[in-house]
């Protein structure tokens, strides 16, 4: 087993050591199957309607950004879904949360990613700029469903999170050190905004999600995540562009 993936009961110093050792862990069914069934059916409700209006799927996706990411968000917090909500406050995530980040962390939104068959998973990058180290967000991700590789693998290198910015290169090609998970249903994962990481192309011809809720160590705040970074260049969500980086 590797040494990133743990369980719930470990000690906060454990978790903590081995989160800033690799920028990852995995904890496999961390969720009931009955919390699963209740918010897959959520995600469905939600994203079918969309799934038959092709001109709005086009219109939500991040396709538009022209970094080989494929995938329709939303947030089903500022919803008000009561599912995850309920979720995203729960006591034992908040524990294993500051086990790793600290008191007085914040965890302002959620996002169910969706994508479908066909899309282009999401290319190799870091949720934000590596140049500060204290500057990051940890993700929060939930697997709904058991990821197979046809659905979108999530690919990491552990580790790189202390190696600065992603090197320069294909948005699929493969970087030495890399990880293929393919989490199963249930499965939290959290992982270190600055670890370089991927998606593969979801090529099942099923939709694929995943839901993170995005935590911040505290004095970091969600502007953090402005400028997503890409091998070959970077994204400002804010401005919707194109930056230099
Ligand atoms: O959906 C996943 O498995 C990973 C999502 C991801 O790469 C991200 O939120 O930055």
């Amino acid at each position: 087993m590797q040494d990133f993936v743990v369980s719930t009961s470990a000690s906060p110093d454990d978790l903590r050591d081995r989160f800033f050792e690799y920028g990852i862990l995995v904890f496999p069914d961390y969720l009931s199957g009955s919390s699963v069934s209740v918010l897959s059916r959520t995600v469905q409700d939600h994203f079918m309607p969309i799934l038959n209006d092709p001109e709005r799927l086009r219109d939500r996706s991040t396709s538009k950004i022209n970094f080989d990411v494929d995938v329709v968000p939303w947030d089903p917090l500022a919803d008000g879904d009561a599912g995850f909500t309920e979720l995203a406050n729960e006591e034992r995530l908040a524990r294993l949360t500051e086990s790793v980040l600290g008191e007085g962390f914040s965890a302002p939104r959620g996002l169910v990613m969706w994508s479908i068959g066909g899309g282009k998973g999401q290319a190799w990058h870091q949720d934000c700029p590596a140049d500060k180290p204290k500057a990051f967000n940890m993700n929060r991700l939930f697997y709904l469903q058991d990821t197979t590789v046809d659905d979108g693998a999530i690919v990491v290198v552990p580790g790189s999170h202390t190696r600065g910015r992603i090197p320069r290169g294909g948005s699929q090609s493969p970087i030495e050190g890399e990880v293929v998970l393919t989490p199963s249903s249930g499965t939290l994962v959290f992982l270190h905004g600055h670890v370089f990481h991927r998606v593969t192309p979801n090529v099942s011809g099923k939709p694929r999600v995943s839901a993170n809720f995005r935590a911040y160590p505290v004095g970091i705040t969600q502007e953090v995540n402005q400028i997503g970074v890409y091998r070959d260049g970077a994204y400002d969500f804010t401005k919707k562009k194109r930056v230099d980086r």
